[in-house]
């Protein structure tokens, strides 16, 4: 039987009456947390504040919902509540990444134990419809506009489907994100003015979950959602902030003109590709327009490595990756540079090729993760064709899926070593003398040197949270990763990691 809407006998606290006894129906919607993700763990590294970020899936599907619904976000990253405390809902809605799903399925548990239908979403529900199904009353595939409103009927009725397709939103119906709904204390607000990527590397999730046609929203809707922000800082989304195509970039500097004009004063930062550097007055509008530090994807400092993972656009000739970063920074635009390790091509050795590739260009900061098979993408297919996902007891194992954890059977590396690759990497990069260096070069070109030291100090705080967790990690499952094929490197899980962790 169907749960339904009708109050039940523990429904304590009554909802917002909205005319004479009609009272709004309660929504909780909520983003779940993975303690194994470092962002959570707020009190161990002070400045991981700066990278707790709002849930804007959540804050979007809020916006979609009607006024007769009283909506709460209870955001798991921010401290997780007591549920069995708070007013009984009418309905939960849930939003989960893979790596969120174990705990998206003990909330989804605790609720339906108290009659409460459940309603997962987001990406992971799309990628892994069935799993999801056995876990839930009911799931919103794709982007939410196509589908929440008949949900949200539907749940009224006492009558919700087993399955909804949000399917890709007409860009014109996005509707402004609810930013009134959390409480202040998040370092940066959100706002997404883009969807989807054309590019479509074999790792990512993008293409396959929000497509490879690229949707941008209507300008005058981004300038009044930026205005309505409360954050002074604020994370813009978008995957590819202004595209692959002229019109996409003639289009990003529309967008900038407009947020200079309406005088929006905020300060953001972003994601894109490095074309982004090539265009000079597109820069010059985006720092006025308040942009300070944009994400962009190395990925491998081997062409073979581009190649492998699909990112054709990095392979452009003649690109010269230290100019590009430093035209960009001129601009007074920090540069994060993202490099994934573990591609079958990278040998002993990568982790100090990556840090010495990394400071080459001259990337302010980097963010270097392990090559993931996430479901629904293309590596996904290859690595499961090759029986080369080695954590696969599913739903347990989707925890260890946060990309800061090794997953996969890699060609050159055994478990030992790819995590010691990946140490290396980060202690090379993030050594207090090159840290001093670049802090102290941002100082001497007048570019943010407290952006660069905080980012910093926030992530040597997270190495020594990573070295923990690879330690606990070893001992819970290494055993189960071990090498695919022959790999160079010491055969005995643990042994060797566990030394230099204590170094
Ligand atoms: C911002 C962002 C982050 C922020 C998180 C902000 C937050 N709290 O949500 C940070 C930097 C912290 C982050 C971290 C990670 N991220 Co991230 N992130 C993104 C990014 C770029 C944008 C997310 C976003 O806000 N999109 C805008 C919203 C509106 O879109 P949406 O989330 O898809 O929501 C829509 C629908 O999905 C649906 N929907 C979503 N939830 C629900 C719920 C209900 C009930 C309903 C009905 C509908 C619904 O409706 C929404 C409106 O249409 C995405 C890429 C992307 N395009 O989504 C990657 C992405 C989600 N991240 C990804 C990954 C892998 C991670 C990490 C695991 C690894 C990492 N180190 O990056 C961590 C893990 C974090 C964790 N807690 O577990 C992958 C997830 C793939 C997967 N299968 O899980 C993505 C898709 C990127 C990629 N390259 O593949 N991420
Ligand atoms: S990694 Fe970046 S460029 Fe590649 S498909 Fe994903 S969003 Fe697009």
């Amino acid at each position: 039987m169907r749960p339904s809407l009708a109050r039940g006998a523990d429904e304590d606290k009554p909802s917002r009456l909205l005319r004479d006894g009609v009272r709004a129906v309660r929504l909780y919607l909520i983003n779940p947390s993975n303690p194994l993700v470092t962002i959570v763990r707020v009190k161990q590294n002070r400045w991981t504040r700066y990278r707790v970020w709002k849930p804007l899936s959540l804050m979007m599907v809020a916006g979609l919902t009607p006024p007769e619904w009283e909506v709460s976000i209870v955001d798991e990253n921010r401290g997780v509540p007591d549920y069995a405390a708070m007013p009984r809902p009418d309905l939960v809605g849930i939003t989960a990444f893979t790596s969120q799903a174990n705990r998206a399925y003990e909330v989804a548990a605790h609720f339906r134990g108290r009659g409460v239908p459940v309603v997962m979403g987001g990406i992971h529900a799309t990628m892994c419809l069935d799993e999801v199904l056995e876990h839930v009353d009911s799931v919103v595939t794709g982007e939410a506009e196509g589908a929440w409103r008949e949900v949200l009927e539907d749940a009224r009725q006492g009558n919700l489907k087993r399955r909804y397709e949000g399917g890709l939103a007409e860009i014109a119906d996005v509707r402004p994100a609810r930013h009134d709904l959390l409480a202040a204390g998040y370092a940066f607000g959100a706002i997404q003015t883009t969807r989807g990527c054309p590019l479509n590397c074999s790792f990512c999730s993008v293409t396959a979950f929000n497509g490879a046609h690229y949707r941008q929203r209507p300008i005058p809707d981004v300038v009044r959602e930026f205005q309505s922000v409360p954050e002074k800082r604020v994370l813009v989304v978008d995957d590819n902030l202004i595209g692959t195509r002229p019109d996409h970039i003639a289009r990003a500097k529309d967008l900038f003109r407009a947020l200079i004009q309406a005088n929006v004063r905020k300060e953001w930062i972003s994601q894109a590709t490095i074309n982004f550097a090539d265009d000079e007055e597109l820069l010059t509008l985006a720092a006025k327009a308040g942009l300070r530090a944009v994400f962009i994807g190395f990925e491998s400092p081997e062409p073979e490595g581009l190649a492998e993972l699909g990112k054709k656009f990095n392979l452009l000739k003649g690109r010269d990756f230290r100019a590009s970063v430093r035209r960009i920074q001129r601009h007074n635009i920090s540069v994060v540079g993202s490099f994934i390790i573990g591609l079958d091509v990278d040998e002993p050795g990568v982790g100090r090729r990556i840090a010495e590739a990394a400071g080459q260009y001259g990337v302010d900061n980097l963010n270097v993760l392990f090559l993931t098979p996430l479901p629904g993408t293309r590596l996904w297919d290859q690595m499961t064709a090759d029986d080369r996902v080695a954590l696969n007891v599913f739903p347990e194992d989707w925890k260890y899926y946060t990309l800061n954890l090794p997953v996969a059977h890699f060609r050159h590396f055994s478990l030992d070593s790819i995590i010691q690759e990946m140490v290396s990497c980060n202690r090379d990069f993030y050594s207090l003398p090159r840290i001093a260096r670049r802090v102290w070069d941002n100082l001497w070109q007048r570019r943010q040197p407290m952006f660069s030291l905080v980012a910093s100090l926030s992530a040597r705080g997270n190495i020594r949270m990573g070295c923990q967790a690879f330690a606990d990690f070893m001992r819970e499952r290494g055993s189960r990763t071990i090498a695919w094929k022959e790999p160079p490197g010491p055969a005995l899980a643990g042994t060797r990691v566990q030394e230099s962790l204590e170094e």
